[in-house]
């Protein structure tokens, strides 16, 4: 696998990088006095020996092109309170590194199969771009235990994360304590046309899929315009042109569409708005449009009786400098939620940069944001 650059690491769900980073994390997590399980998808617990336990923790893996610290900031934090408080004789708190948040075979995978939101048997069928399949990569995993972590086994979940956005950052404040977190849908598209000669066939007899897909963008941006709050967002991430040469019209176009709203009803509506621009432009093109399944995940509240224990920490920590803000980001916390009460505490991401190599934050941010946890924690853990 190819490295990082800079801070910036490559460890996607499931891969060489990720199966030696959990393997390492669990050792950490048996130096800390916690006892390490994986659950059948590669979800990594470290458990207190307690019968009830607060959870700490997010997610390990990364995006192809992920920052240090997406992830890899709350599950650390988890393992460093969870030994300080052991050492300290203080409350019992377990740690979890889900796997596949980033979702490499959909959307959260680990904790919405661990959150039942999920069939297993669904995840497992799910492939990544290359055709690699959840249940041929987890199998790679030899450590996979064949039981899921009984969830009543805690009392709550708390993830501390990088914001991944810029508000924090440019209002020049350290902390922030997360009200909700967002809904999103993720489908694939493709458009069907015509492959042929770049030089000979005239503009007026082409069906070329990359011209639906770029007269498909412009529809949807004013379509969804319309209907649009600041939180809304649509992102196409990913395309493949068919066969992508220089010198044919290219015949098949697949691409990813991922839309993000805080309201359940306006995913719906931005549904409507693709599905018909698509449906439009492949009639008035003469290509055929295929919908591949849709992914997604409901916008979800934080618990409101755990946010008021952050902003109290918040508030001690970093006197004036905190706020209550949303997460356009998923977290594994939104999965979590399902099961127990669960919050989250943000810190800043320098210039609002993620999902990139050059994802940071200042070295003060994550101390602040460290205390602010532990000291949540200490009056939290049951
Ligand atoms: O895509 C997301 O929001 C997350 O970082 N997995
Ligand atoms: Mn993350
Ligand atoms: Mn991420």
């Amino acid at each position: 696998m190819r490295p990082g650059v800079g801070k910036g690491v490559v460890r996607p769900a499931c891969s060489e990088a990720d199966i030696a980073a959990r393997e390492w994390l669990a050792g950490q997590m048996a130096g800390a006095g916690l006892e390490p399980r994986y659950d059948p998808v590669g979800n990594l617990f470290g458990l207190a020996r307690a019968e009830r336990s607060l959870l700490v923790g997010s997610h390990t893996d990364s995006q192809p092109e992920g920052g240090w610290l997406d992830g890899a900031l709350g599950t650390i934090a988890g393992l460093e309170i969870a030994r300080a408080a052991r050492a300290a004789g203080g409350p019992p708190v377990s740690v979890v590194s889900f796997q596949d948040e980033e979702g490499r075979f959909g959307v959260t995978t680990g904790s919405s199969v661990w959150a039942g939101t999920l069939p297993l048997a669904d995840a497992d069928a799910r492939a990544d771009g290359d055709g690699v399949t959840f249940a041929g990569a987890r199998a790679r995993m030899a450590q996979l235990a064949g039981d899921f972590i009984d969830p009543g086994r805690f009392s709550g979940f708390l993830e501390m994360h990088i914001e991944q956005g810029p508000w924090l950052y440019e209002a020049g404040e350290a902390l922030g304590v997360v009200t909700d977190i967002v809904g999103i849908r993720d489908m694939e598209i493709t458009f069907e046309g015509d492959q042929n000669h770049a030089g000979t066939t005239p503009m007026h007899r082409r069906r070329d899929a990359f011209q639906a897909l770029a007269d498909f963008n412009a529809r949807i941006n004013a379509g969804l315009g319309e209907i649009a709050t600041p939180r809304t967002v649509w992102t196409i991430g990913q395309v493949v042109l068919h066969p992508g040469a220089h010198s044919i019209v290219p015949g098949r176009a697949v691409f990813s569409m991922q839309w993000r709203d805080d309201d359940a009803g306006r995913l719906d509506r931005m549904e409507a708005v693709i599905r018909d621009a698509a449906g439009a432009i492949a009639a008035e093109r003469g290509l055929v449009v295929r919908f591949g399944d849709m992914l997604g995940l409901e916008p979800v509240p934080m618990d409101t009786g755990l946010q008021a224990e952050l902003a109290a920490a918040a508030q001690e920590q970093a006197p004036g400098r905190w706020r209550h803000l949303p997460s356009g980001a998923l977290h594994d916390a939104a999965n979590a939620a399902r099961l127990m009460p669960a919050a989250m505490l943000f810190v800043p991401s320098i210039d609002g940069i993620s999902h990139a190599f050059a994802e940071d934050t200042d070295e003060a941010d994550l101390v602040t944001g460290l205390r602010a946890l532990a000291g949540a924690v200490s009056r939290l853990a049951p």
